[in-house]
């Protein structure tokens, strides 16, 4: 079989971003440059934030420089300290936050199916110097967003979620960014609406929200007044007109990878040893990557994966290895291996395959046809 299957001449990445039509573009550049405003919450920020905030349908929108300063200066503005628990399943970013804000992160467990954290696993690890429960809506499947409130508001703590892989999910009909006390959104050109570099936070109380926009600007009022020691987390005019293109071709993109979708899953479902995650009932798929689970007795997963490789194809282990087991983090008590059976599993199982709406249908088969050798050979 493999002699008939070609390893593809140009490499298959995992992503690739949309791009809008360069004259489109260089219109919006050419009114930047016009205007002399490159930066500084200037027109085209100012477009992005209402283009947004309808999408959204909330007002309590802050776009950032990236999704990283984003979530850095929620921990900030809820003035958060100690401990804040978290998954250990996630991109570095989540636990490098509290440690750069002096928090010490506390890994919980996640559930097998959902891959987020476990709400049952959350309740012995709080202390009383639990600040805060930071989640993430892991390859923008939804966490149990119910089972977390009810935990955070036995304990009066509030939720922050990492919603980095989320644009234009919904739970229940409701946008992504209306469960728990603020919502980061990462805007990277990795991800289904970007700004090349880019983020948003989302949050609830208007006194917190405030406190997030000076925050970004350096904490600064007026020109006489700064209120507090902030950073610069603010979006370029350039990134701004970007995202104000790209915003337009989400629904279209979401359509075709939707389209990828339906075939990995036809393609791949009778092959033994290979699952997909199900998304819970009452939410819809965000389409920002197509992870798969490979567990069984044929191929493992990194077998799988050097596979592909030689075929030219460069899947990611999207998340290995667990945030848990980086050497800044192994030592901590919450970090030992034995309290996170399941996340260790699933990052020994998972791969998330090329996915993209500019894949064509030939390409996604012969993905498939690829996996299915490499498994059953
Ligand atoms: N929380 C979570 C859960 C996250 O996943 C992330 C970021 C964050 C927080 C932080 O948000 P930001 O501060 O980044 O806004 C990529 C992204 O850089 C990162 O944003 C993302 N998560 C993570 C899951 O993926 P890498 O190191 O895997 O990227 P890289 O450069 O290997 O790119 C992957 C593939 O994408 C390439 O093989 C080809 C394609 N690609 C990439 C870029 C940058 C393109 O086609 N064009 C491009 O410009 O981290």
């Amino acid at each position: 079989m493999a002699e008939t299957i070609q390893a593809f001449e140009e490499p298959v990445y995992v992503t690739r971003p949309i791009l809008p039509p360069l004259d489109e573009y260089i219109g919006l550049l050419r009114e930047i440059w016009h205007s002399q405003w490159l930066t500084n919450l200037g027109p085209k920020h100012s477009a992005l934030q209402k283009a947004l905030s309808h999408f959204f349908k909330t007002k309590s929108i802050t776009l950032f420089n990236n999704g990283t300063t984003a979530l850095f200066t929620a921990c900030q503005a809820f003035g958060l300290t100690g401990d804040v628990i978290t998954t250990p399943f996630t991109f570095p970013a989540t636990p490098h936050v509290l440690a750069w804000n002096h928090i010490n992160p506390v890994f919980a467990d996640i559930d097998p199916v959902t891959m987020t954290l476990d709400p049952g696993k959350i309740g012995p690890l709080i202390t009383n110097r639990t600040s805060a429960i930071l989640a993430v809506h892991a390859y923008g499947i939804p966490c149990d967003v119910e089972g977390i409130q009810s935990v955070a508001h036995r304990f009066g703590l509030p939720i922050i979620y990492d919603a980095a892989h989320a644009f234009g999910l919904q739970i229940k009909g409701r946008p992504v960014t209306d469960f728990g006390d603020a919502t980061m959104l990462s805007f990277h050109a990795t991800k289904l609406f970007h700004t090349a570099e880019g983020g948003a936070l989302f949050v609830r109380d208007p006194v917190v929200k405030d406190r997030v926009d000076l925050l970004r600007n350096f904490g600064i009022k007026d020109e006489l007044t700064v209120l507090m020691p902030g950073i610069n987390g603010k979006m370029s005019e350039l990134h701004a007109a970007l995202g104000l293109l790209t915003l337009k071709m989400v629904p279209g993109e979401r359509r075709d990878r939707e389209v990828v979708a339906a075939i990995y899953r036809e393609k791949l479902r009778d092959i033994d040893g290979v699952s997909m995650p199900t998304i819970r009932s009452g939410a819809e798929n965000s389409y920002q990557y197509f992870p798969i689970r490979i567990g069984g007795k044929h191929a493992t997963r990194d077998e799988v994966y050097n596979g592909l490789r030689r075929f030219n194809v460069f899947a990611r282990k999207y998340f290995y290895p667990l945030c848990s087991d980086y050497g800044c983090y192994r030592t901590l008590p919450s970090a030992h291996p034995s309290s996170l059976p399941v996340a260790h599993k699933v990052a020994s199982e998972v791969l998330c395959l090329p996915f993209y709406g500019a894949l064509d249908e030939g390409t996604v088969i012969r993905i498939c046809d690829i996996v299915r050798y490499l498994i059953q050979k």
